[in-house]
């Protein structure tokens, strides 16, 4: 494929790959010759954008003799591997987290300054990738983060969307999206391998046909499209490995047609690659609703179909056994967008590798491993058997013959229980006839889990409650994690070094050390410098709001955080409700406004462009931040800050300078959460409920050093069952009621009293995530927030207290868990 194996003759090429001398001056040499010979530019006439480029070129010097390594020591060790499956991987930027894995942030700031340049106006050209839509696609990043960081084998596979996550921007307070042009100035850290390519079929119909005395199924496919791979580097932290990330784009396999292009018709001629190349346009916007587009189904097909074909054919070696498939590597499905791997994995040993049907099914269910990152109904995806067999109809075929295998297996282990066998079919045909892409992961993976403890378990009883009866020692947890380097040693320098002058650097890659900062807690001095870390980091985040959003914020407040995706279910209503409610008190001079805590509340969430409700709470949100932020009777008391396009590179300066960490959504909702995790190690305080990995959090730091309220997940399921009615609750109390009606009254809609009906109209008649029942107890629990941050010695405590406890959440110990529970079980 590559062509012949060159021999090499000259002794340099024979001796291995070296990386260039790490000091300055070594640095500086670099750094030159990539503008000068690689961007093709003097530096006197460079732009940011020239020397962000050759910089980070240079960085990739440094890296390329240990990926080169890895992979030779792959090759030889054959070791088994992770081949971790995902549609969505949100990286962050790039440059940082490389110049601290090869522990080069000193020598290359000196190197810029040497040269007249601000490695931190450098570092702030990058565009993040942002080829993922909220925590699933950065839990992605961080777990290969931690593998590559832990030496363990691992390619991560997905897609390159030519345009990420769309860019926020406010007009008159409402949400517009605009195109993400990630690729527009250029990408230093991909490397397209074109020759490479993998072919990927569609369309067409199924045959059979004699091959010798057995009779066989084909497919015959209508048309097809090539994956381009490009492979990024992903730098363990200063251990000398580098794995990698391989994303595929797509592209047509026939340019375009000369003949129709001769012929005048410009776009007929493109046509075939324009059709193909939208494969990989654009990520689907949704987190945890996906729409079932075609489009969709075609982008998961792709990255899997390439992704197995490359694992197979060029990571394995040549000669390579198959029936040994499941000693080299184990897929992990993230989420079920990658299943179609499943049926795809059938196809090939069955259909091109002439296996009988049960030898390749022993050896597909053994490759195969599910993580499920969700609880609500409508985010479980299900695929028309329409659509299926039209894209892709030998899948939807083998899909069958898997149900029918599975269904039979059913039968006779439960006998005239015709009901039991319906529950578990993959194929359902209510509403229409489909295909329930978990169950189809559930029955061939070798493990199923949830993301946290209490995940997991009501992933179990009321999720897929008849397969964890059939099948219990399939169901396990492994709790999320976040990755320490890039959340606490890059994004918050100042804490990570009064943590390294107190227990050495070794936390960076052993959170539980963390552990050994308890008795720091007690004392004076530390405390002190604890508070003044998190002081330097909200300057920090200030004069960026300043620079980035024109927004002025001031003063010695509490900073209250709530950073998710916007949905109803994450409960942003919830929030407002309680800020209307103690504007309203100030301003009918329901309390003394002095006795009242400073708050600045910030805001950052993306819609998903077509959920029409979650954008009337954007709106809502920016107008009642316009009316409070301008009402003298409330200045200095309270203000309102909703920056647009929360992305990561936003996330690592907001997360450090918090105080309080809003995570709030209704409980049995939220599978996990990771930006809890990621606030807690920072060192804010949770305001939260018994929900996804809070309840976790909330076991670690104690319930002293953690603001609990709301129902807990039972309550939540008795409520329901009773007949939840919102309107009860606005009816009997009446500090809600008054924050309602002043949403209603247009006092933030300068006087439309229908600006926020279909938010108020929702909350009081539908609210089916419950923020009216639990108002009452989420504002008793900020008073009692109020109440702790006026001792500012004692919530020092209780802040380091949640650094201290809360090294479990480092996705190295997610890492472990699944290599004990899942990719070693
Ligand atoms: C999510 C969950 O909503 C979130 O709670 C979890 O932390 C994350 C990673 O496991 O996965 N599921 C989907 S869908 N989007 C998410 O962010």
């Amino acid at each position: 494929r590559y062509g012949p194996m060159t021999t090499p003759t000259h002794p340099l090429a024979l001796a291995p790959v070296t990386a260039p001398p790490a000091t300055v001056d070594g640095f500086v040499k670099e750094f030159l010759r990539e503008l000068n010979t690689g961007q093709g530019v003097a530096l006197s006439r460079s732009t940011v954008n020239d020397q962000y480029l050759a910089l980070a070129r240079t960085v990739r010097h440094y890296l390329m003799a240990r990926w080169l390594e890895t992979t030779r020591h792959q090759r030889e060790t054959k070791e088994k591997a992770v081949g971790y499956l995902s549609a969505e991987y949100l990286l962050g930027r790039q440059l940082g987290n490389a110049l601290l894995a090869t522990d080069l942030g000193e020598i290359a700031e000196k190197a810029m300054a040497a040269c007249g340049l601000d490695l931190v106006t450098l570092r702030a050209q990058e565009v993040e990738p942002g080829l993922g839509n909220g925590g699933l696609g950065r839990l992605a990043a961080c777990f290969v983060d931690s593998l590559a960081t832990m030496s363990i084998p691992c390619i991560g596979y997905g897609i390159r969307y030519e345009y990420g996550i769309f860019k926020q921007t406010f007009v008159d307070g409402r949400q517009v999206e605009q195109p993400d042009t990630w690729l527009s100035l250029g990408e230093p850290w991909g490397f397209p391998h074109p020759e490479a390519a993998v072919q990927v079929d569609f369309g067409g119909y199924t045959e059979t046909y004699r091959d010798g005395d057995v009779e066989r199924t084909r497919w015959v496919p209508s048309w097809n499209v090539l994956g381009l791979p490009y492979n990024y580097m992903v730098p363990g932290y200063q251990n000398g490995r580098v794995n990698t990330l391989r994303l595929w784009s797509a592209q047509a396999t026939k340019a375009f047609d000369l003949a129709i292009f001769n012929a005048g018709d410009y776009a007929e001629a493109v046509r075939a690659q324009t059709f193909a190349e939208n494969i990989t346009k654009v990520l689907y916007p949704e987190d945890s609703t996906p729409q079932g587009k075609e489009l969709r189904l075609q982008q998961q097909y792709f990255f899997v179909a390439c992704s197995i074909r490359d694992f197979i054919n060029q990571v394995m070696e040549p000669g390579f056994d198959l029936h040994d498939l499941p000693e080299r590597v184990t897929f992990q499905l993230n989420d079920t967008h990658p299943v179609i791997a499943v049926p795809e994995l059938m196809r090939i040993l069955v259909d091109e590798h002439k296996w009988e049907w049960d030898e390749a099914w022993d050896v597909t269910k053994r490759c195969f491993a599910y993580t499920c990152h969700t609880l609500l109904p409508e985010a479980l995806e299900v695929w028309p058997v329409d659509l299926l067999g039209r894209l892709l109809p030998r899948h939807l075929e083998i899909i069958y013959q898997i149900n029918d295998a599975f269904l039979a297996e059913v039968r006779e282990r439960f006998p005239n229980d015709e009901l039991r066998a319906r529950s578990m079919s993959i194929v359902t045909d209510y509403p229409d006839r489909s295909v329930r892409m978990a169950y189809l992961a559930t029955v061939a993976g070798m493990k199923v889990n949830g993301v946290a403890a209490l995940h997991s378990q009501l992933l179990a009883d009321k999720v897929l409650p008849a397969f964890s009866e059939y099948w219990p020692e399939k169901f396990t947890n492994v709790t999320n994690g976040v990755t320490p380097r890039r959340f606490l040693r890059l994004a918050n320098p100042w804490l990570s070094q009064l943590i390294t002058d107190a227990l050495g650097v070794g936390w960076v890659t052993d959170l539980d050390r963390l552990a050994e900062l308890e008795p720091y807690a007690q004392d004076e001095d530390f405390r002190k410098a604890f508070r003044e870390a998190k002081q330097t980091n909200k300057e920090r985040l200030y004069a960026l709001l300043r620079a980035r959003d024109g927004i002025e914020l001031s003063g010695d407040h509490l900073l209250d955080v709530m950073v998710k995706r916007l949905h109803e279910y994450k409960r942003q209503t919830l929030k407002i409700l309680h800020i209307v409610s103690l504007y309203e008190q100030i301003i009918h001079e329901r309390v003394d406004p002095t006795t009242i805590t400073p708050r600045t509340v910030v805001f950052g969430a993306k819609a998903a462009p077509g959920y029409r409700l979650a954008k009337e709470i954007i709106y809502l949100i920016n107008k009642v931040g316009e009316t409070v932020n301008t009402d003298p009777r409330v200045a200095g008391r309270l203000q309102i800050a909703f920056p647009a396009n929360y992305n990561v590179t936003l996330a690592e300066k907001l997360i450090p300078a918090a105080d309080l960490s809003e995570q709030i959504s209704l409980a049995g909702m939220e599978a996990s959460g990771t930006g809890n995790m990621k606030f807690a190690l920072n060192g804010a305080l949770t305001i939260g409920t018994d929900d996804g990995a809070n309840v976790e959090i909330r076991q670690l730091v104690g319930d002293d050093n953690f603001f609990g309220f709301g129902m807990t997940e039972p309550e939540v399921a008795a409520l329901g069952a009773s007949g939840y009615q919102p309107g009860s609750y606005y009816e009997s109390n009446p500090q809600l009621k008054a924050a309602i009606d002043l949403i209603a009254s247009g006092a933030f809609s300068g006087g439309d009293r229908n600006a926020f009906e279909p938010v108020v109209s929702n909350l009081l008649y539908h609210d089916r995530f419950m923020a009216l029942a639990d108002f009452a107890s989420y504002v008793d629990a900020q008073a009692a927030v109020e109440a702790a941050y006026a001792d500012q010695e004692a919530w020092s405590k209780m802040a380091i207290l949640n650094v201290a406890r809360t090294g479990f959440f480092s996705s190295d110990r997610s890492m472990r868990d699944y290599l004990s529970r899942i990719w070693r079980a």
